[in-house]
C-alpha cells in the first residue's frame, strides 16, 4: 500500500505537470491563454458583477527580438508581465501569443477601470535586461462585460480586436465598446453630436493656402475641418476625426467635406480664382466601395479642381485596394497628393506603387531643408526623385523665409505653412487672394 500510495503520489505529480505544461506559455513561463479563459470562465460562474479583459501589444516586438534574440525578449516579457500586476492588484496576467500579454480585472467599476488603463498607460517602457536597455511600448485593447454570464472566448477576442484597432490607427489604446466608457475623446455621445453638429452647421472648413515656391503666387488650398462644438467649445480635429474613423461616421464627414469643398471651388471660380482645392481622405476609406460610388458621382460635372490628400499609411494598410482607388479617382479626373511624406515609414517602394502627382514633404523633412548638408541631401534627392516620377512638390510647414528660400533653391514647386497663411475660412481667403494680387497691380503701375 505504501507503493501505491507512492504510485498515486506520482500520477499526481505528472498530472499537476501536465496539467503546467497545458496552462502556460513554454518560452516564458507565464499563464497561457488557456489559463486565462479559465480564469474568466471562473469569474462567470461566481458572483463577479464586472470583468474586463486588456490585451497589451508590445510595440514593435520583432525588431527587439531581432535586436536582442529570443531569450532576452522573453525575459523583457516576464517583466512587463510583473510590471503589469504591481500596478494592477487583484488581476491575472497571462502570456497571449509571441509579444501579447493579457490582463483580468474583476470587479472594476467604469471609473475604477478607467483609473487602472491610465495607470497601465502610464507605465515606464524602460526595461533592462542582462545589461541591455530596452524600450518596451504597450499598446492596450480593453474589454468589459457587466455582469454575470459574459462570454469569456468573445471578451478576450473583443480586447484583441480593439488592439488590433489600435496598432491599425497608431493610437495607445482603444476599448472595444467605447459607449460604456467614459474616455473624453472617444465617446459615442461626441459622435452623435457630430452628426447633430453636421446638420446643424457646426462644422466649417479652412483653407490653407499652397504657393509657387519661386514667386509666391498661390495656386492651391488644402481644406481643414473645424468644428466648434456648442457646449465644448473648438474640438481638435485630429481628436474628432480619429473618433470618427473608429464609429465609422468617417464618410459621412468626408462626403460632406468634399460636397462643401466642391461648392468653395465654385465660389473660388466665380470670383475669378482658379485654385486646386485640397481634400485630406482618410485610409480607411480607400477600400470602401460605397464611398468610391460617391466620389465618382458627385465629380462628374463638377467644377474640377479636385484633390485628395492621402498618406502613405492609408495605402500600407491595404495596398491593393488603395491602389485600385486611387486609379479610380485619378481616370475621373481628382488628382492625387502623398500626405505627410517623410514621416514614419516613407518607403520607396510606396512610392513606385502610388501613381500620384504631388508629393508632400512632411514639415520635419521640409525643415531639415536649410539646416544640414546632410539634410539638404535627403531633400534635394527626394524632390529629384519625386519629379522623375511625374510628382509636384509641396513643402509644408514652412515658417521662415530662410526655409521657402531654401526650399525653392532645391527645387522644390509649392510651400505652405505659417508664412504664407495660416488655414483661412472662404471669406479670408478670397480676400487674401486679393491682397496677395494687389502689390503686383501697383508695381505694375
Ligand atoms: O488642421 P490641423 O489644423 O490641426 O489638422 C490636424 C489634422 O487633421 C491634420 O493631419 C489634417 O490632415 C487632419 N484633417 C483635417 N481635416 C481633415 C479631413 O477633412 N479629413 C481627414 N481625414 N483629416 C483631416
Ligand atoms: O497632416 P496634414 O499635413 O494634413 O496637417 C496639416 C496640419 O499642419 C494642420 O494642423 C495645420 O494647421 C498644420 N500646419 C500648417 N502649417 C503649419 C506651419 O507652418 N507650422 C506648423 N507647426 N503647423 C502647420
Ligand atoms: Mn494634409
Amino acid at each position: 500500500s505504501e507503493l501505491r500510495r507512492r504510485a498515486a503520489a506520482i500520477v499526481q505529480e505528472r498530472e499537476a505537470g501536465l496539467l503546467h505544461l497545458a496552462m502556460h506559455e513554454p518560452e516564458t513561463e507565464l499563464p497561457n491563454r488557456r489559463a486565462l479563459l479559465s480564469e474568466l470562465t471562473r469569474m462567470r460562474q461566481g458572483d463577479s458583477s464586472a470583468v474586463a479583459v486588456i490585451v497589451f501589444g508590445v510595440d514593435r516586438y520583432a525588431a527587439m527580438r531581432a535586436a536582442i534574440g529570443y531569450g532576452l525578449s522573453n525575459e523583457v516579457v516576464r517583466e512587463i508581465a510583473a510590471r503589469l500586476l504591481r500596478t494592477c492588484r487583484e488581476s491575472r496576467v497571462a502570456h497571449l501569443s509571441t509579444g501579447v500579454l493579457g490582463l483580468v480585472l474583476r470587479r472594476p467599476d467604469l471609473a475604477a477601470l478607467q483609473a487602472e488603463v491610465e495607470a497601465l498607460e502610464a507605465l515606464n517602457p524602460a526595461y533592462r535586461v542582462q545589461g541591455f536597455a530596452v524600450d518596451a511600448f504597450l499598446r492596450l485593447g480593453v474589454a468589459y462585460a457587466e455582469g454575470p454570464g459574459f462570454d469569456a472566448e468573445a471578451l478576450v477576442e473583443q480586447a484583441t480586436t480593439a488592439l488590433d484597432e489600435c496598432r491599425r490607427l497608431d493610437r495607445r489604446r482603444l476599448v472595444f465598446d467605447s459607449a460604456a466608457f467614459p474616455d473624453p475623446d472617444l465617446n459615442l455621445s461626441l459622435m452623435s453630436d457630430l452628426r447633430q453638429g453636421l446638420e446643424r452647421g457646426e462644422l466649417s472648413l479652412h483653407y490653407q493656402p499652397k504657393a509657387r515656391a519661386e514667386d509666391g503666387c498661390i495656386v492651391g488650398a488644402e481644406a481643414l475641418l473645424r468644428w466648434r462644438h456648442p457646449d465644448r467649445g473648438p474640438i481638435r480635429p485630429d481628436v474628432f476625426i480619429s473618433a470618427a474613423e473608429e464609429t465609422g461616421a468617417i464618410r459621412e464627414l468626408t462626403e460632406w467635406t468634399i460636397r462643401r469643398a466642391l461648392g468653395d471651388v465654385e465660389q473660388l471660380q466665380w470670383a475669378g480664382r482658379r485654385l486646386l482645392v485640397s481634400v485630406n481622405i482618410s485610409g480607411r476609406l480607400l477600400g470602401d466601395q460605397a464611398f468610391r460610388d460617391f466620389v465618382l458621382a458627385t465629380i462628374e460635372g463638377g467644377p474640377g479642381d479636385l484633390c485628395f490628400e492621402i498618406t502613405e499609411t492609408a495605402v500600407i494598410e491595404n495596398p491593393a485596394a488603395a491602389v485600385e482607388a486611387i486609379a479610380a479617382f485619378r481616370k475621373a479626373g481628382v488628382k492625387i497628393s502623398i500626405d505627410d511624406y517623410g514621416v514614419g515609414l516613407s518607403s520607396l517602394s510606396y512610392l513606385k506603387l502610388l501613381e500620384a502627382d504631388e508629393l508632400k514633404l512632411d514639415r520635419s523633412l521640409a525643415a531639415s531643408a536649410h539646416q544640414g548638408r546632410r539634410d539638404r541631401l535627403i531633400v534635394r534627392s527626394t524632390i529629384e526623385l519625386a519629379h522623375g516620377l511625374g510628382m509636384s512638390v509641396v513643402g509644408e510647414g514652412v515658417e521662415t523665409p530662410e526655409a521657402q528660400a531654401a526650399l525653392a533653391e532645391l527645387g522644390c514647386d509649392l510651400v505652405q505653412g505659417y508664412l504664407i497663411a495660416r488655414p483661412l475660412p472662404l471669406a479670408d481667403l478670397l480676400d487674401f487672394l486679393d491682397a496677395q494680387a494687389k502689390p503686383d497691380v501697383t508695381a505694375a503701375a
